[in-house]
């Protein structure tokens, strides 16, 4: 019996999101900085607001908070793909969700790898977006075949990380000495190469073709793009970063500030312009530059339904068809100010929110339903009569409109370019050599468990819609 001695995949994921942090700390000083700005506010927001902390600590999701990040990375081939699928599963996070960025002129489509179970997520919920590049949205036939050659060439993971993978994989997990040493050897993958594999020629093409393109395709490695630490208030934060010496960008995306916060709010910080330098067909390099990483918070809110996620679909629509955020931020007062009229239609309380059936909650006993003899008529009866209570399902997912918003400012104010539109999850799941998690069924089944565990206390449980 080998299973006494392997390392629980979440505390291989703790390990891992901690050493990149660490990591990434070293190599971009002001992630530091937010961090620390991140915490400040948190705890103030916590001070401020005692009825949220309880409800934190009694959903047993305080302790998550200060340890919670997402990162980002940009792969360039299905073969890399499909193995970082792999590495994530050893860390127990899996795909869930498709984005589709073609539509929004980037030239990727993507998943995000994140652990699934409510104990897992409670653990350490660290996720990464994951995007896959589409060479096939490439015009210039030449280029792309050039680009796929120097991507073919390339070996984004150690040896030894690939033969951890598959011992993971055979033995069904890893010991402590092999865990160890797996994070080492997969956070070489996320490292910062400052040596180019192409040389200035080529960049510039693959530049001129997307600054993605030449992001993904003229380095050693899928480096970490970027990584975001999950604040109570991002409207503190953002107004505290200018006097960190942190420009954020003009707005920030995602639904308005709100008293009960749905989905999810983003704000970054643009991309560092770093030293590199380029091969020049002599052995020697040439100095260059590359902007590529950068920094970003975000608070999360109430996942919503199917119902709820297409209403803050129309209601973002509408927004943005009267003010389009300029990506100078020209415009950004105007937009803010259409975008808290329009989602007015939102409702904003909980109970409402949940009883228009927009929103997802987890249910649970309150100390009266604990130790109550009687028995209430139904799921809303039981609320009404004290003996249960419920919690706003987080969202732990992203939003397309949002990430194309970071990409673009990360990416350049010059950088939007039209693609036609080609959602292909078909390809990308081939490509991932698996079907991504569908994130609403899967927030559906999270909220049935929890009417099922209070049915003690109720006659006819019927779903909350
Ligand atoms: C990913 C951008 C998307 C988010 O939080 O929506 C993203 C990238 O720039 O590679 O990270
Ligand atoms: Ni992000």
């Amino acid at each position: 019996m080998t299973e006494a001695h392997l390392t629980s995949p979440d505390d291989i994921r703790s390990a891992f999101s901690a050493a990149m942090s660490a990591m990434y700390r070293d190599e971009v000083p002001a992630y530091g900085t937010l961090m620390e700005l991140v915490a400040d506010v948190n705890a103030a927001t916590l001070a401020a607001d005692p009825a949220l902390k309880d409800r934190l600590e009694a959903t047993d999701s305080l302790a998550r908070i200060s340890e919670e990040r997402h990162g980002a990375i940009r792969l360039g081939t299905p073969a890399e793909l499909a193995m970082m699928r792999r590495a994530f599963a050893v860390m127990g996070m899996f795909p869930v969700g498709y984005y589709d960025l073609s539509t929004a002129g980037v030239p990727v489509h993507s998943t995000a790898f994140r652990p699934i179970s409510d104990e897992s997520l409670k653990r350490n919920p660290f996720r990464v977006f994951t995007s896959l590049l589409r060479l096939d949205l490439i015009a210039d036939e030449g280029l792309r075949a050039e680009a796929a050659a120097v991507l073919a060439g390339r070996k984004i993971f150690t040896d030894n990380a690939v033969l951890l993978i598959e011992k993971a994989e055979r033995d069904g997990g890893l010991g402590t000495a092999d865990a160890e040493q797996f994070v080492r050897e997969l956070l070489e993958t996320f490292r910062w190469h400052d040596q180019a594999i192409v040389d200035t020629q080529m960049y510039a093409r693959l530049h001129d073709a997307h600054r993605l393109i030449a992001d993904v395709v003229s380095f050693k490695g899928p480096h970490i793009n970027h990584l975001t630490p999950r604040t109570l208030d991002i409207d503190a934060v953002q107004d505290k970063m200018p006097a960190h010496n942190i420009a954020p960008k003009a707005v920030v995306e995602g639904p308005p500030t709100r008293a009960c916060p749905i989905l999810l709010r983003q704000t970054s910080f643009k991309a560092l312009e770093e030293p590199v330098s380029f091969q020049s067909g002599d052995g020697s390099w040439k100095a260059g530059s590359h902007t590529a990483r950068f920094g970003e918070i975000e608070q999360r809110g109430v996942a919503l339904t199917p119902k709820g996620r297409a209403l803050y679909d129309k209601l973002l629509n509408d927004t943005r068809a009267l003010v389009r955020p300029a990506a100078d931020g020209s415009n950004a007062a105007a937009y803010v100010t259409t975008l808290g009229e329009v989602f007015a239609a939102f409702p904003d309380d909980w109970n409402g929110i949940r009883q228009a059936g927009l929103g997802y909650f987890r249910y649970s006993l309150t100390a009266k339903g604990q130790n109550a003899s009687i028995r209430s008529a139904t799921l809303e009866t039981a609320i009404a009569d004290g003996l249960v209570t419920f919690d706003p399902i987080v969202y732990e997912d992203f939003l397309p409109v949002s990430a194309a918003g970071i990409f673009q400012s990360n990416l350049g104010d010059h950088a939007a370019q039209e693609f036609v539109a080609s959602p292909n999850q078909v390809m990308f799941e081939r490509d991932l050599g698996a079907k991504v998690v569908d994130e609403f069924a899967h927030y559906a089944q999270i909220e049935q468990t929890s009417i099922e565990s209070c049915l003690a206390v109720i006659d006819n449980a019927i779903a909350a819609e």
